[in-house]
């Protein structure tokens, strides 16, 4: 089974990221819908505690983080190149940018203006998101509209020259980052569709990713993905190849999670470890080894001495 599967839920920016990719590798893939708050129980199940959408599963091989998700699509499918030009780098770059000064901003705005987000939702992020407080919410948004327009005034400015990609003449990773919050900022933001429109280059752009399609889309239950799962073989070979920071080997017993919000950690053995990667094997509760993969850069790798999990 080497069909990507996507554990996500139709609203989030960050799976927009991944349905994109699915597009301009035009894709058939497996939606697996996730609920937006916890309980997220056949999520955690595969994951071993990680909760954010989206988490991609093939097979046995369990990518967490946008990050880990496109750098694996583009091994798995090298063509078209999220990466044209080899502009990897500056990509990546970009991507981080748009993750933390735009969305930080933009996801504050989101759950302090839209009236249509859930209570339910709303208190779960203000948990969750550690870059976004109550005060935050109960004053008055400018702060927050500020930073988010000046934000979006880069991505025009990045358009200026006429070009129709945000790094050249094709459409890449660089992009469907940066768009990310383009779409939060049209569906979910108030007063969202007036900003856009003070956003010329940035709304042509934005109708030309939007071209770009998700794919061909399938639906599946959650337990058929863990079912799948159960009945595969992860293809990941060990190899640890920076035992540096923290000096660790294959095989050690390790906690990973996320350094900036969402902090839940996946318990496992150390399966690979590189500047670009950390994976580790777990066992599901059927017994089924699954690996579990995160990037390297935002995630802590400690030595994990506890006897849970
Ligand atoms: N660094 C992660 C961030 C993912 C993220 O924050 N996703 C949001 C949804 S857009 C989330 O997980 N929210 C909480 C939830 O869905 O339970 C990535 O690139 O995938």
């Amino acid at each position: 089974m080497t069909q990507p599967i996507l554990h996500h839920h139709d609203p989030s920016p960050f799976a927009e990221k991944a349905r994109l990719i699915f597009g301009l590798k035009a894709l058939g893939w497996y939606s697996v819908e996730v609920p937006m708050v916890m309980p997220k129980p056949e999520l955690t199940a595969l994951t071993g505690g990680y909760r954010k959408a989206p988490v991609m599963q093939i097979g046995a091989d369990i990518y967490c983080d946008t990050r880990r998700i496109a750098l694996e699509l583009e091994r798995r499918f090298p063509n078209p190149s999220l990466f044209p030009h080899g502009a990897k780098g500056a990509a990546l770059a970009l991507g981080f940018w748009a993750d933390t000064a735009l969305f930080h901003s933009g996801a504050t705005l989101s759950m302090g203006t839209n009236d249509a987000i859930p209570e339910v939702v709303l208190k779960d992020r203000l948990a969750f998101f550690d870059f976004m407080s109550e005060s935050d919410l109960n004053a008055a948004p400018d702060h927050f509209y500020s930073q988010f327009c000046s934000g979006l005034r880069q991505l025009e400015d990045m358009l200026a020259d006429g070009r129709q990609w945000l790094l050249g003449d094709e459409p890449g990773w660089a992009d469907f980052a940066c768009f990310s919050p383009v779409w939060m900022c049209r569906g979910n933001i108030k007063g969202g569709e007036d900003i856009l429109a003070s956003l010329p280059r940035v709304v042509d752009w934005e109708a030309r990713v939007g071209t770009i399609g998700h794919g061909t889309r399938t639906g599946l239950d959650a337990k058929q993905a863990l079912e799948i799962a159960h009945n595969s073989t992860s293809e990941t070979e060990p190899n640890v190849s920076d035992t540096r920071w923290p000096k660790l080997n294959v095989g050690t017993r390790v906690s990973v999670a996320p350094d900036d919000y969402g902090m839940d950690p996946c318990i496992g053995t150390l399966r690979v470890l590189n500047d670009e990667e950390i994976a580790v094997t777990r066992h599901l509760e059927t017994g089924n080894e699954v690996v579990v993969h995160f990037p390297r850069f935002g995630y802590r790798v400690i030595e994990y001495t506890g006897d849970s999990a």
